[in-house]
């Protein structure tokens, strides 16, 4: 009898040992070192120069976010300060929740394989532009900014980057690396655009070539007149749902200096 209390105790100890053990497990998860970026509220694009210090790092980054869906975006992509020396050749980059559920993990774009997340409205951002390829390679064009990995509804968010071999488990913030730590690729830029949904996104450059200024109203004039739409930008540019005089009206009134549509 005395036994049997005895192996009793014994497994309800062993059951509590067991879930200690498992609750230990999932806090562990949650990385621990991390930059936090904080709340992302303002319409900007975060610059983060990127050194690993050993070749097979993850590198964390947190932030809390107002949401990007049909309003707001979140754009995410790298490009190393330049071609040269340790920069990283194949950059990944992960995105979790707030329970380390995995969102989405980046594509590899143009020709030197820079990797691209874009989120939330689907008005397109010009592509990434990296400098030209080597001798003897076709330019490869990054597909544009539009919100193709889909919406990222508000609250926290975790960015990792890594470099070469990593792999993006689907829960609990697993990732791993299995690039040997001594690889020299170190080092890259990781850009974040945020574009919050309460910020009108009224962008009057068209046609992509940098300025906002009358070309892109006859750029927007020929659009609206059944023309040709390169770009891919929606014309519908105040916003009102249909596409019409009003928008060039708008965007007349934006290069004048009024600012974005009411
Ligand atoms: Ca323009
Ligand atoms: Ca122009
Ligand atoms: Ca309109
Ligand atoms: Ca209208």
């Amino acid at each position: 009898m005395s036994m049997m209390i005895c192996t009793r105790r014994h497994a309800r100890w062993a059951m509590w040992a067991i879930f200690a053990v498992g609750a230990a497990g999932s806090v562990k998860g949650q990385p621990s070192v991390f930059t936090d970026l904080g709340s992302l509220s303002s319409a900007e694009t975060r610059v983060l120069p990127i050194h690993l210090n050993t070749g097979d790092e993850m590198r964390w980054f947190r932030c809390t976010i107002d949401g990007a869906g049909e309003a707001g975006f979140l754009d995410l992509w790298t490009i190393p300060s330049c071609y040269c020396g340790g920069f990283v050749r194949l950059p990944r980059v992960g995105v979790y929740d707030s329970s380390g559920t995995r969102v989405r993990v980046s594509d590899l774009v143009t020709e030197r394989t820079e990797a691209m997340l874009t989120f939330g409205a689907g008005d397109p951002r010009p592509p990434l532009t990296v400098i030209p390829p080597p001798e003897g390679f076709d330019p490869e064009a990054a597909p544009p900014f539009d919100g193709r990995d889909g919406v990222l509804p508000p609250g926290e968010y975790w960015f990792v980057f890594g470099s070469g071999l990593a792999a993006f488990g689907p829960s609990n913030w697993l990732v791993t690396n299995g690039t040997p730590p001594n690889d020299p690729e170190r080092d890259t830029v990781l850009y974040i655009r945020i574009q919050p949904p309460d910020i009108p996104y009224c962008d009057g450059d068209f046609n992509w070539d940098g300025n906002t200024d009358q070309d892109d109203v006859l750029y927007l004039a020929n659009v609206l007149a059944g023309g040709e739409n390169p770009t891919g930008r929606w014309a519908d540019y105040n916003r009102d749902g249909n596409e019409d005089q009003d928008d060039l009206l708008a965007l007349v009134h934006t290069i004048a200096g009024g600012g974005c549509p009411e």
